[in-house]
């Protein structure tokens, strides 16, 4: 095992910031360690936001409010039912909530979760399919939490229809589920959509949502409202296509792609479920995400979205619904407490700045398409801050970064099973520990803030080398990567 030898978490440096363009990463994309040159208008749209911002979903987190029951359309990977709390999956909730108890439980959440910075609605249906709850929930928290960001997140079937109070009520964010602009490509995963009070089915089905998806999402771009788009890859119907998706929102002006895996399991009871349909895996999704992010569409990428639940709480990755489930929440008084949220978000920013100099001082780069000619892949175990700080045994998932000297890019997650439950259990459960090792496959090294001794042996006998730190993630991922990845000697290289 190796041991960084640097002290935590440096004392607070005086910001570089004349150095940021000239030495950090210049380019213009969204994943919030790049903000230099981007648009200012933009920048401070996501610079709280931790679906349109990588860096900010480090610190910021996100709740959802389950006010939208219905859906117009039928997807061939959902079902709409209700489950228990312990599933994770997009569209799923546990119970349905009045505009009126929404608001009560975003109040208490944004008082206990401080770092809450915005509201989103995407479900359990389509929000633009239940108009009056969703604008009536948009509505009540707008007027009680002046601080929080408004997001939907939509099929895109009914944007046009609604774009005014979109609009006016401030609702900057908007995110349109797109997984096809060929129509025939559509008629494999939407069996139907209603439309104008008729039932579409087949090529011509698709073709009515494709049309009212880009037209929808042209009118919001046209708008100013900062859109992002949601692709589910499902291998052999839409993968190769979703290249050609990616190039059609980029010339678009849509901000972001997020190119999500199909999920899919026998006890969802999708149609997809039915027909044996499988999800890609972590290497085929990192792929395609390469593809439409460099040599194919050029398009800035998201590449930390966790599925949410519709209504799912907490930073992205950590899900404390089951925390604010009670009646006693949905029918609580309470202040909204303004002055604290400022206060820790005021302190958040001080930490991002932190994090900010120390990469302008290593020159890192950490984001866009033009990586080193040679990387290697290194896992974290973070609980969020921008810091390895996670025991091995707990981490529920991986952060997995590309390395290289001056480089550290996050280019994804990896969940495994936790096996630890706590001190006295630490190495009792081996055959987790095994799947846990076998989720960083392909991993060069993994970066925790401890070890237990046998952990540290599966990873070695599986050729992962253990790193025991407690830094800043982009400084310790640079380091590690820097030692893997040296520069070619002059001499060899002249040889070859
Ligand atoms: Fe929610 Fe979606 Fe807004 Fe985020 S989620 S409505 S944009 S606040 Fe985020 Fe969750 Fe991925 Fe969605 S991680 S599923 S991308
Ligand atoms: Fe489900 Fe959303 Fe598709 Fe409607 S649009 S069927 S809610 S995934």
């Amino acid at each position: 095992m190796t041991k960084l030898p640097r002290p935590l978490l440096d004392a607070p440096r005086a910001p570089a910031r004349a150095s940021r363009t000239a030495g950090g990463c210049a380019a213009t994309r969204g994943c919030g360690a790049a903000l230099p040159t981007m648009d200012p208008t933009v920048r401070e749209k996501i610079a709280d936001h931790p679906c349109y911002s990588q860096e900010a979903h480090q610190f910021y987190a996100r709740m959802h409010v389950a006010v939208a029951p219905a859906c117009n359309m039928q997807c061939n990977y959902c079902n709409r039912k209700f489950d228990c709390c312990n599933e994770s999956r997009p569209g799923v909730t546990s119970r349905l909530l009045s505009p009126e108890e929404a608001l009560a439980k975003v109040k208490v959440v944004a008082n206990a979760v401080k770092q809450l910075s915005v509201l989103g609605i995407a479900g359990p249906g389509d929000p633009l399919a239940n108009p009056k709850n969703t604008f009536r929930t948009l509505e009540l928290v707008a007027r009680e939490c002046p601080d929080l960001k408004l997001c939907l997140s939509t099929n895109g079937l009914r944007i046009l229809e609604h774009i005014d109070r979109i609009v006016a009520l401030g609702v900057d964010h908007v995110t349109v589920t797109i997984n096809m602009v060929d129509p025939e490509v559509g008629e494999r995963i939407y069996p139907w959509v209603v439309y104008g009070g008729r039932r579409y089915r087949g090529v011509e089905a698709s073709r009515i949502l494709s049309e009212r998806q880009l037209e929808g999402l042209s009118a919001l771009i046209e708008r100013g409202v900062l859109c992002k788009v949601n692709s589910v890859m499902i291998p052999g119907i839409n993968d190769e296509h979703l290249v050609d998706v990616s190039q059609t929102m980029k010339r678009m002006g849509a901000f972001i792609h997020n190119v999500m895996p199909l999920v899919v399991a026998p006890e969802h009871g999708t149609h997809f479920a039915s027909t044996g349909q499988r999800g890609p895996t972590p290497r085929e999704l990192k792929t395609l995400q390469d593809r439409c992010e460099g040599t194919g569409a050029d398009m800035n990428m998201m590449r930390h979205c966790r599925q949410c639940r519709a209504d799912a709480v907490g930073l992205l990755g950590e899900d404390r619904s089951a925390e604010f489930a009670d009646d006693e929440v949905l029918n609580a008084e309470v202040d909204y407490d303004l002055p604290g949220r400022q206060a820790v978000h005021a302190e958040i920013e001080r930490r991002r700045e932190q994090m900010r100099s120390v990469r302008d001082e290593l020159r890192l780069v950490t984001s866009g398409a033009s990586r080193p000619e040679r990387v290697v892949l290194l896992a974290v175990a973070t609980k969020g801050g921008g810091v390895v700080n996670q025991h091995f045994g707990q981490a529920k998932e991986f952060w997995i970064y590309e390395a290289a000297p001056g480089w550290a890019k996050f280019v994804g997650t990896r969940s495994v099973d936790r096996f630890c439950q706590g001190p006295l259990e630490c190495y009792e459960h081996e055959s987790v520990l095994e799947r846990t090792v076998r989720a960083l496959a392909g991993c060069t090294a993994v970066l925790c803030s401890r070890f237990g001794h046998e952990p540290r042996h599966a990873l070695a006998a599986a050729g992962i080398e253990s790193v025991e730190v407690h830094d800043l993630i982009d400084r310790a991922v640079a380091e590690v990567g820097a030692r893997h990845v040296r520069p070619a000697e002059p001499e060899a290289a002249a040889a070859s």
